[in-house]
């Protein structure tokens, strides 16, 4: 497929004021017929015929205001319908297609799931139902009939609010229409049917609006729905309450499915989720799980507004609503858990998935200026990089002048589709503020490096700072100019407490400063005695810095900062260095500094026990990779993390079992954060307790295991003994397959654990695992669970020296590619730190990479990601 250019948008020749579609049901024929009040754009080019996108369509009938059309008035073809001449500047065009639902494995347009039928249409699903202007910029009112078989699909689900509904008289079918009153582009269509079963519930808006709400499960799920309608319920009132949004149709609803290829879809009051999203019990959900849910739940709520009211423009907006959504869900979930824990956890995300991509081949900027397949652009770069810049808005702007340019991009775009010129408009008009160099954060592609060296001068109580910045080249961007960087920082004195941040006489408003400048001195004035600067506090910035800070700061900012973001970072760093150094040399050194660290932390009282948990679990084996930047043997890595955390669970052996005995959760399961961060720091220390393979530790984790009434105790207990080659591990696998063996979401996590097992069995482990009935390549949620987990986070296996790792994720993603193209090409996506590797491996992924780029007959997303990540 060709490239296409941000620079090349034009506006749409044709639009399309309502659209009425009627859709009849059918398991491998469902007829569409699709009816659209054309009108020409004003500002199109005169005479422009109209064009419409189709993908494998096949055409029955058209006709033009009421008359059939025939001959060479138009031109058909699976990919595009064309009227060269048409007959007025308004006019309705029905089209009726044939579509097979059931033949549908790429889980794109209309598709069956469990035998339901259900529809993706982000972000060119729609084609795939029916001729169309397939774009985000032509928003139009949409009715929608759903006929079907009783008995087949009871339930008929659109997007909007209901307005009729009954049976066929003479038939065993019945219809549904739906009204959605909200112009909206075609990627928010969506449709449902099928048997479902529904958990019902009702909102209140502040304004008084009630709100039916609905989520539809598998008959017999429903009492695993209860959370994700509760957290449904505290999205809608946290963003009345955060950005003062409030919900806009009678009805919400949210229907989960088992086969889907992503991890939910923001459709107009008809939300479509992967059931990993929705359904948890005590017994069958982590306490991850939960979190995840409520932060998807929340994520595709706020989509009404930032998506949905606002859409984009086009594509290479994507970020105007992903980055911007993510920042909104990421807030809810910090409001309703601890902000710093969350805040961890997303900058451990952002590290491990984003900073990864920006190091390789197939960075790019937060908003792209060229793509072949629109599918390889839902990023980490676009969502949560995206998300970085808007938080760095607020930094800059304070918590009122951001909200005064959310308010104002409300009000000025509200209905649009808009951009991100529009977006960084209403923030620099609203503050009063000259935002072009800030904007280079969507632009430029790569991780900024910050250099940053303090010199305290004791006669003239002064701390000078010297920061330099630069960012390195990426994929198509060579040189790149001095970014904006809010930098949060702190100077904490001898006793632990911050000092005055004054630069000259002035004092440094919310202690951040902006680092504009290649190069840049800031002279802070009267201090007393010399400072430990606290950079970067909050990660108020997604970038890299070194600096001059020795080991001996580190620890006395582990127990002192004020920022607790900066404590866990600190002891982060601590770890990092000794880590590469042993991976490199393969020696550690002597990791004193840590352990006395270390020890302190879970020793402080006043610490809860979320904050520990993430404290105390070592940086990753990729972000270890990725701080070594080249040459990386990832055995070594291994061997390196592997000793340092014997050195560590050796050294705090007393500490963990007195911290595992004593943070028991005790009580019946609660999936809160305190109860959450209680069984994370308790799980963390059996992790450690167990880490030497020696057998007290083993049997405390089969214990944990057997004894568990809680499905995140049970797991992690099972995450302990799958790490060891002791005969524990392949009871309690089996044990654990037995007791879920009907439930796929925990075989799912049954697959991940066994995929993840670093020793030279696994491969052979995880073919033997494909060929088990739980296992299936038409459902993205297994293909994740069993070969996504390998190719992601088994670097050992993956990257086996021998190359059979590497061998065996090509074969997948060419026999997947033909099924399903967007979840082969993101399997792909695991080379994408190849270059980082030694010679020996570096060549055999390359090899691999090679063989996919030059199979024939290749999907373009398979082809696009092997091209780039040779490039
Ligand atoms: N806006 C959605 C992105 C999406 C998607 C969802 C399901 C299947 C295929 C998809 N392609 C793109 C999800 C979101 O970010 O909210
Ligand atoms: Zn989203």
């Amino acid at each position: 497929p060709k490239a296409i250019h941000l620079a090349d948008y034009r506006p749409p020749e044709w639009l399309v004021d309502k659209v009425e579609l009627d859709f009849a049901l059918h398991p491998s024929q469902t007829r569409v017929t699709a009816r659209l009040a054309l009108r020409r754009n004003p500002e199109g080019t005169t005479g422009a015929p109209v064009v419409l996108e189709g993908d494998g369509l096949t055409l029955v009938r058209l006709a033009i205001d009421g008359k059939p059309l025939v001959g060479p008035s138009f031109e058909a073809t699976p990919a595009r319908l064309t009227l060269a001449h048409p007959p007025a500047d308004t006019f309705v065009l029905e089209v009726e297609t044939l579509v097979d639902p059931t033949a549908n494995t790429q889980l794109m347009g209309l598709y069956r799931t469990s035998g339901n039928y259900c529809t993706q249409c982000e972000p060119e699903g729609f084609r795939r139902i029916t001729y169309y202007p397939d774009r985000p910029d032509v928003l139009s009112v949409f009715t929608t009939r759903i006929e079907a078989d009783k008995a087949e699909a009871p339930i008929l689900l659109g997007n909007g609010n209901l307005v009729e509904s009954g049976d066929i008289p003479g038939t065993a079918r019945h219809f549904a229409i739906w009204h959605d009153p909200w112009p909206k582009p075609s990627y928010l269509f969506a449709l449902v049917g099928g048997k479902l079963a529904k958990v019902a519930d009702s909102f209140v808006t502040a304004s008084g609006r009630k709100v039916e709400l609905g989520i539809y499960v598998e008959e017999g799920k429903e009492a695993r729905a209860g959370y994700a309608m509760d957290a449904l319920k505290r999205s809608m009132r946290w963003d009345e309450e955060a950005f003062g949004r409030e919900y806009d149709l009678d009805v919400f609803n949210i229907v989960a499915v088992s086969d889907f290829n992503m991890g939910a879809m923001e459709n107009k009051g008809l939300n479509v989720f992967n059931d990993k999203y929705v359904l948890a019990t005590p017994e069958t959900a982590t306490d991850a799980d939960y979190s995840g849910i409520e932060g998807v739940i929340a994520h595709e709520y706020f989509h009404n507004w930032t998506g949905n009211r606002i859409t984009c423009r086009d594509w290479f907006q994507l970020c105007l609503k992903e980055g911007l959504t993510v920042f909104r869900d990421q807030e809810f979930s910090s409001d309703q858990r601890s902000r710093p824990v969350k805040r961890i956890a997303d900058v451990r995300m952002l590290k491990a998935a984003q900073f990864t991509e920006d190091s390789g081949p197939l960075a790019h900027p937060v908003r792209p200026e060229t793509y072949r397949e629109i599918n390889n652009f839902y990023t980490a770069t676009v969502y949560e990089k995206g998300a970085e810049v808007v938080r760095m808005l607020k930094t800059l702007l304070g918590e009122d002048g951001f909200r005064k340019g959310m308010d104002l991009y409300f009000e000025r775009h509200d209905g649009d589709a808009a951009t991100i010129e529009d977006f960084v408009a209403a923030f620099a008009d609203a503050a009063g503020r000259d935002l072009t160099q800030f904007a280079l954060w969507y632009a430029q592609s790569g991780t900024p490096l910050l250099n940053v060296s303090g010199s305290y001068d004791k006669e003239a109580g002064t701390f000078r700072l010297d920061v330099t910045q630069s960012v390195p080249p990426t994929p198509g961007q060579g040189d790149k100019k001095p970014m904006l960087i809010p930098l949060a920082l702190g100077l904490v004195g001898p006793d632990g407490r911050d000092m005055p941040l004054t630069l000259g006489n002035t004092p440094v408003e919310h202690g951040v400063i902006e680092v504009k400048e290649a190069a840049q001195s800031f002279l802070f004035t009267g201090l007393e005695a010399r400072p430990v600067p606290s950079l970067n506090r909050g990660f108020s910035a997604p970038v890299n810095l070194v600096s001059d800070l020795t080991e001996a700061d580190r620890v006395f900012l582990a127990a002192h900062d004020g920022d607790p973001f900066n404590r866990f970072d600190s002891l982060q760093r601590i770890a990092l260095e000794l880590l590469k150094t042993c991976a490199r040399s393969g020696t550690l050194p002597a990791p004193d500094a840590l352990i006395t660290a270390t020890g302190a932390v879970v020793a402080d009282t006043a610490l809860d026990a979320a904050f520990k948990a993430q404290a105390l679990a070592l940086p990753g084996e990729s972000e270890v990779a990725r701080e070594l930047g080249s040459d990386v043997n990832p055995d070594a890595v291994y061997a390196a993390r592997k000793a340092l955390r014997i050195a560590v669970g050796t050294a705090l052996a007393a500490d963990f079992a007195r911290t595992y005995e004593s943070a028991g959760a005790g009580g019946a399961f609660a999936p809160d954060a305190a109860s959450a961060g209680r069984r994370a720091l308790r799980n963390l220390a059996l992790d450690y307790l167990a880490v030497t393979g020696a057998a007290e530790g083993i049997a405390r984790a089969k214990v944990q295991f057997e004894a568990a009434d809680n499905m995140t105790d049970r797991f992690a207990a099972l995450a302990v003994l799958a790490q060891h080659d002791v005969p524990e591990r392949e009871a309690a696998l089996d044990a654990f397959y037995r007791r879920f063996e009907s439930d796929a979401l925990v075989i799912d996590k049954w697959f991940v654990l066994q995929a993840q097992i670093a020793s030279e069995g696994t491969l052979d482990r995880v073919k033997g695992l494909m060929l088990h009935p739980a296992f299936s390549l038409s459902n993205p949620n297994r293909v994740r669970s069993l070969i996504g987990a390998f190719a992601a986070t088994n670097p050992t296996q993956f990257n086996r020296a021998d190359g059979a790792g590497h061998a065996f994720v090509a074969d997948t993603v060419l026999s997947l590619d033909g099924k399903n193209p967007q979840v082969a090409a993101r399997l792909l996506a695991s080379f994408k730190t190849f270059r980082q590797l030694e010679p020996v491996r570096r060549a055999s992924a390359e090899a691999a990479l090679r063989r996919v780029a030059q199979t024939p007959g290749l999907s373009a997303d398979v082809s696009d990601i092997a091209t780039r990540s040779l490039g």
